[in-house]
């Protein structure tokens, strides 16, 4: 190899390097929502990138009782942009496959898809990036799980970073 191919082929394995970090450090990032797993496209999401989904809100009290109201978008609505098996198509073996919910601080929740979807239930599980007016302060957000209908807040998971659809295997 003569020393110019050398140094090309050096600093292309550089570029190589460099890419395969900036997506995993990307994929991490504190300002973004990754969905993955059982999906046709993965997505990274940003609030701004939320705000261009339709906007709900809920009022609910936290567990010490106090009401607050958070804005943010339907998870299902996520869920169809990301092509997870929804509506029709959640049904057979895709009705083994399971949500599973990381945070920063390493909490983890699951949900079943039944529960996200519409055609299942009326309870709107949210993906909350606003509460009161304000966005979602550090240690609760940006991102936060709000499902409205369990008596317990265990799984308003604070400081969502990722979202994957996984297939349940025993
Ligand atoms: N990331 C993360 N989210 C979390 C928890 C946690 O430890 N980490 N605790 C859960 C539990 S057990 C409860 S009761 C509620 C409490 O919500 P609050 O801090 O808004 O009162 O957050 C839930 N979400
Ligand atoms: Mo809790």
């Amino acid at each position: 190899m003569t020393r110019t191919k050398f140094t090309k082929a050096i600093s292309r394995l550089l570029s190589i390097s460099f890419l395969l970090i900036s997506v995993t450090v990307f994929s991490q990032n504190a300002n973004t929502v990754s969905i993955s797993g059982e999906v046709t496209t993965a997505l990274n999401l940003t609030t701004q990138d939320l705000a261009a989904y339709k906007q709900i809100s809920h009022k609910v009290k936290d567990r010490d009782g106090k009401e607050h109201e958070f804005k943010g978008v339907a998870l299902i609505e996520v869920f169809e942009k990301a092509g997870i098996t929804t509506g029709g198509k959640l049904r057979g073996e895709n009705l083994a496959k399971y949500v599973l919910i990381k945070a920063a601080d390493g909490y983890e929740v699951i949900y079943s898809l039944p529960e996200i979807d519409p055609e299942f239930t009326d309870q709107v599980i949210m993906l909350a990036t606003e509460k009161d007016g304000q966005p979602l302060p550090n240690g609760e957000g940006p991102f936060r799980i709000i499902t409205p209908n369990d008596k317990k807040q265990a799984r308003w998971i604070r400081e969502v970073r990722s979202i994957k659809i996984v297939f349940a295997k025993d």
